[in-house]
């Protein structure tokens, strides 16, 4: 599992400079899933996303290869890979890292809506079904499965598993996002390394991994940690990997940007697949939400109790004191002001 850069990065991340306050809350912002969206919507989505894109880096000097403002978030994602994943602030720091970026596309490139997701368990229903998805849409979405490519042993392996039944593997040829260069990355590479959006959809395992009866047993956790566990991974092994995973592996396979653990927000995907892990949170936390608006828990290092697939690593077991870092995109805040998505520090959202 990349596991010399994992130490590496364990070594080098975090002395980042300081915050930039942020904005004011608007009011509070429905976010919705992607296709519920009209297609105004949609396109004023991906304009805006494209807009980011398309404006300097703010933070080049720390990361030579963040060429664009939308950049900084894809090397800020690398630069913390190893606190954020197999980590009980896995839910809480993305929480926080997605209302960033929602406030960003609309305070910089007058996005006037919330953030979407994707509920890709709508997508699931055979063991091909998911390719189809109206996500993928070259118009209307972001665009669809790369060429399939047999032999990909001249290709960097992205996924940390061995996914089956890749379907693609090429550059992306259709949507909005086809021809562009990914920069940073792949794994924790803040270089210049140009090359294309490579998606390698794995249709068979998104289907058992992303279906109804998983997020409804992901929903049926009785704690946090199990919560988390049901999302991040149960074991070692595709048979562990549920949603998250899913989303990843399922868009990503083999290949594939998305599943690159570390440089995963190159494929403009990652946002909508995130939501709809919020979401999941946010459901979770409403079902009993006396108890679940300030429940958090797991270690606070990577590779530890309950993921100590490698050994036992010491930790601490998080609380909602713990502090999530944001590097020079913003400022840090407590797992305790993110846990009610109706009263966050940057924002206010609700799903539907
Ligand atoms: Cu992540």
């Amino acid at each position: 599992m990349h596991l010399p850069s994992v130490i590496s990065a364990a070594l080098l991340v975090l002395a980042q400079g300081v915050a930039a306050a942020p904005s004011a809350r608007s009011s509070t912002l429905v976010r919705k899933e992607w296709r519920t969206l009209t297609k105004d919507q949609q396109l004023g989505y991906i304009k805006a996303f494209k807009c980011l894109q398309s404006k300097p880096a703010r933070t080049q000097s720390l990361y030579p290869g963040a060429l664009t403002r939308y950049d900084d978030y894809v090397a800020l994602h690398i630069a913390m890979t190893t606190q954020i994943h197999f980590v009980g602030q896995f839910l809480p720091w993305h929480r926080q890292f997605l209302s960033i970026f929602e406030d960003d596309l609309r305070e910089t490139c007058y996005y006037k809506g919330a953030l979407p997701y994707w509920d890709w368990s709508k997508d699931v229903a055979t063991t091909t079904s998911f390719s189809e998805s109206p996500i993928f849409d070259p118009v209307y979405g972001f665009g669809g499965n790369g060429a399939y490519i047999a032999d990909i042993s001249n290709l960097s392996i992205t996924a940390a598993l061995d996914i089956p039944g890749r379907t693609g593997g090429g550059c992306i040829t259709t949507g909005p996002w086809a021809g562009i260069n990914i920069t940073l990355g792949p794994d924790y590479s803040f270089a210049n390394n140009p090359r294309c959006l490579r998606r390698d959809f794995t249709p068979a395992f998104a289907h058992g991994a992303l279906n109804t009866s998983v997020v409804a047993f992901t929903e049926a956790a009785p704690t946090f940690f199990q919560l988390d566990r049901r999302m991040q991974s149960l074991e070692l092994d595709l048979a562990g990997v549920l949603t998250h995973g899913g989303g990843h592996f399922g868009v990503g396979g083999m290949v594939g940007e998305m599943s690159d653990m570390y440089s995963s927000p190159g494929d403009p995907l990652f946002w909508l697949h995130h939501g709809m892990l919020d979401n999941i949170w946010n459901q979770w936390q409403r079902a009993n939400w006396t108890t679940r608006k300030s429940e958090v828990g797991g270690p606070d290092t990577m590779w530890a109790y309950p993921y100590n697939y490698f050994g036992d690593v010491p930790y601490k077991n998080i609380t909602t004191a713990f502090v999530l870092a944001y590097g020079q995109l913003s400022s840090n805040v407590t797992i305790k002001q993110i846990m009610d998505t109706t009263a966050g520090p940057i924002s206010s959202y609700t799903y539907a």
